[in-house]
């Protein structure tokens, strides 16, 4: 039964992509940054003031997070899904995964 009812959900979302892929689609086009094979890429962008950055979290068996150095933001222990953060203040901001800080380590640069 368990596995009728995850097909019909897949369905359900075919049938409906706004519902479903929305949000993801939503925020196409903004920055993106990857967290997989214990990196972050890129692991340096540059954004605008105002842009909402998405990480994806794709390393399978493995979650990572996304925490500023100085405190400003800071995601959930991730092993897949999604953690979107708006950058708000010019800067630049660095940011590490603390479960693996000397392999993964950002920078995101905020352009006024
Ligand atoms: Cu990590």
């Amino acid at each position: 039964m368990r596995q009728r009812s995850a097909i019909l959900l897949a369905g359900a979302c075919l049938a409906a992509m706004a519902a479903c892929g929305g949000g993801e689609k939503a925020k196409a086009g903004g920055p993106e940054v990857t967290a997989k094979d214990l990196s972050f890429k890129p692991a340096k962008i540059s954004v605008k003031l105002g842009d909402q950055v998405t990480w994806t979290f794709e390393d399978k068996g493995t979650s990572h997070n996304v925490t500023a150095e100085d405190g400003s933001f800071r995601s959930e222990n991730l092993a897949k899904g999604t953690f979107v953060h708006p950058f708000d203040k010019p800067g630049s901001f660095s940011y590490i995964c603390t479960i693996h800080p000397t392999q993964m380590k950002g920078t995101v640069d905020v352009r006024a």
